[in-house]
């Protein structure tokens, strides 16, 4: 799943751009064969988005079931003999892709990409047609799950139906990443696979090259300046680099990892990936980066923004980041989904370390009382997805130096027995594919009983004291914190890593003495849990919830969303970011000054 990039053999037609766009209120769309002419009847919906808060209607916000995209793009006569692909980064939750009327692709799953080679379904030199139809409905089989819950009663109309969710983030739809027309060469370099390791000034890279079988495949390693520091012949083996420049925050140094394939007389395909040299390890008590101890100084994110819902956009997502350095955060856990390609290129280049999450959020009922891990509920078909989930997400991001641990799931309900088989099954899946990346799934504070932690290198804690429990009692917080963490210490000797705290505030509600909901309490809150994490070593981090206000589906515990944002959705600061920008300003100069 090789992130398309140009190069002499390869080009790109980015898709972006207004489509035509319809809900499809009776289903009837695919049996009906919409895809077989243009549509009709449609508004402009722009791509990549979430449809959900583009027009004035309610209808559409909520819908629920099958839309209909549609877009048409000239292809050249010179694509003619190459292969072509048809890339979508990410289609929320289903979709069956149609070019010309044919069918091209099915995919499952809202956060990954997936591709067909469409050579074949193409008009070259010619307008083309593209057609997608893309669900939105979660089950209990889906990665994350949901529930459809239909009503036969007096109070609700006939066929009354509403999309349960047991995740806390509104469930945006639609195409949400970009979609793109690949040209590569028909025999060519199909995956390249990469593993790091910096020690001591020296740097190695083993890798492994997928490729048409009759290819002689050469790769070189160019440093920032473009000069070669290492090559080979062969489809893999490894490089070794004296006087390495290492990969991390502050060093967020790349190097160019160019591969080729030649046939007798000729470069077929050439593909340049960036590349960073690190090593990481886990001990009882630490998460070493390059040798040396990292604390994790972060937030837990969402892809979300007004207007766009999920959609990808370089101006969130460049101001993001720009807000995690004013923060002097160095980390961001990828909640609750794997996130757009593109912030993932964008962290490597920027040194921010991430926690990449699979899609497996909403695994739970909060009431240890109503089993989850169970026939129809969580179950086999649910395991089966989770693990392709995990698959993809590996296959899409382990090439990334930012990424240093995979999470394999959000609070489910670990205090079942059987979610102990299922998590081996889960953490066999992802070992076998990544041996090298730490794995670690966050712990929800239902029970503190956990039936799966000895699987995992790093145990991640969502903490909420003072908020969900003893609300208003800001006077807990530090106590209660202390007493968790020695329990999961002493229980596990494993680095704990609290990835998410923190307290709802409405943006300029202030009180003093402090109250719920105001920005006072959401520092005093995380001021008291701060104190806890630094009286505890095993603790390697503190990721707060959450790093902007958030869409949520609507409740009595949601004012217009989650409030829970150090920063405003429109990215303002709250007194809580100012708050959280001393201290963590402060650590890294300690860091900085130490390193010199
Ligand atoms: C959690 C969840 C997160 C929620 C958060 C909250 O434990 O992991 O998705 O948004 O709590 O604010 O309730």
């Amino acid at each position: 799943m090789l992130y398309p990039r140009e190069s002499h053999s390869r080009e790109v037609k980015d898709l972006s751009g207004i489509w035509r766009f319809k809900t499809d209120h009776e289903g009837r769309g695919l049996t009906d064969k919409w895809f077989m002419k243009a549509l009709t009847d449609t508004m402009p919906m722009p791509v990549p988005a979430s449809y959900n808060d583009i027009t004035q209607d309610i209808g559409v916000r909520d819908f629920i079931g099958d839309v209909f995209y549609e877009t048409s793009f000239h292809v050249s006569s010179h694509w003619q003999g190459k292969k072509v692909l048809l890339r979508f980064g990410s289609a929320t939750h289903k979709a069956v892709v149609f070019v010309n009327g044919r069918e091209a692709v099915r995919h499952q799953g809202g956060f990954l990409p997936f591709a067909a080679d469409v050579s074949g379904l193409l008009e070259y030199g010619n307008d083309n047609r593209l057609t997608i139809c893309v669900n939105n409905i979660l089950d209990w089989s889906s990665i994350p799950p949901g529930e459809l819950k239909k009503f036969n009663d007096d109070a609700h109309p006939g066929d009354y139906q509403v999309q349960e969710t047991y995740f806390d983030f509104f469930n945006y739809a639609g195409l949400h990443r970009k979609v793109w027309l690949y040209a590569v060469p028909s025999k060519g370099i199909d995956d390249i696979r990469v593993e790091t390791g910096y020690e001591n000034g020296l740097g190695w890279l083993d890798y492994q090259i997928s490729s048409s079988a009759e290819s002689r495949v050469t790769v070189v390693l160019l440093d920032t300046d473009h000069r070669p520091v290492a090559e080979a012949n062969g489809a893999s083996g490894r490089l070794s680099i004296v006087d390495a420049e290492a990969w991390e925050p502050g060093h967020p140094y790349l190097y160019r990892f160019r591969v080729s394939t030649h046939t007798p007389g000729a470069t077929d395909d050439v593909y340049t990936l960036p590349v960073g040299l690190r090593s990481i390890k886990v001990t009882s008590k630490q998460f070493l980066l390059n040798g040396k101890a990292f604390y994790f100084r972060g937030v837990g994110k969402h892809e979300d923004s007004d207007i766009r819902g999920r959609g990808y956009d370089a101006v969130t997502m460049v101001k993001d980041f720009n807000l995690l350095h004013w923060l002097g955060a160095n980390s961001f856990r990828t909640a609750h989904y794997p996130y757009a390609e593109e912030v993932m290129n964008f962290a490597d280049e920027q040194g921010i370390v991430i926690i990449d999450e699979v899609p497996a959020v909403g695994m739970h009922f909060f009431n240890p009382d109503q089993a989850v891990f169970t026939t129809n509920r969580v179950d086999d078909k649910t395991l089966a997805n989770h693990i392709q989930s995990v698959k993809d997400l590996i296959a899409r991001d382990r090439n990334h130096p930012c990424v240093v641990m995979w999470s394999l799931a959000n609070e489910a309900a670990t205090y079942e027995d059987a979610s102990l088989p299922y998590f081996e099954s889960v953490v066999r899946a992802a070992r076998e594919l990544d041996p090298q990346r730490p794995i670690t799934l966050a712990h929800a504070p239902v029970k503190e009983e956990c039936k799966v932690a000895h699987l995992f290198d790093v145990l991640c804690l969502n903490r909420y004291y003072s908020w969900y429990s003893d609300s208003g009692h800001l006077e807990l917080v530090e106590m209660q914190a202390l007493k968790s963490l020695d329990y999961w210490a002493k229980r596990w000797n494993k680095p704990l890593l609290i990835s998410e705290f923190g307290a709802d505030s409405i943006a300029g509600l202030h009180a003093d003495p402090p109250v719920m909901f105001s920005e006072e309490y959401q520092v005093e809150l995380i001021r008291a849990m701060l104190k806890a994490l630094d009286a505890c070593d095993h603790v390697i981090g503190e990721q707060v919830w959450n790093f902007a206000d958030f869409a949520t589906k609507q409740g009595i515990t949601r004012i217009i969303g989650n409030r829970k944002g150090i920063f405003t959705r429109q990215r303002q600061p709250k007194m809580a970011a100012h708050f959280l920008r001393q201290r963590w300003q402060a650590m890294q100069d300690k860091e900085d000054g130490d390193e010199r």
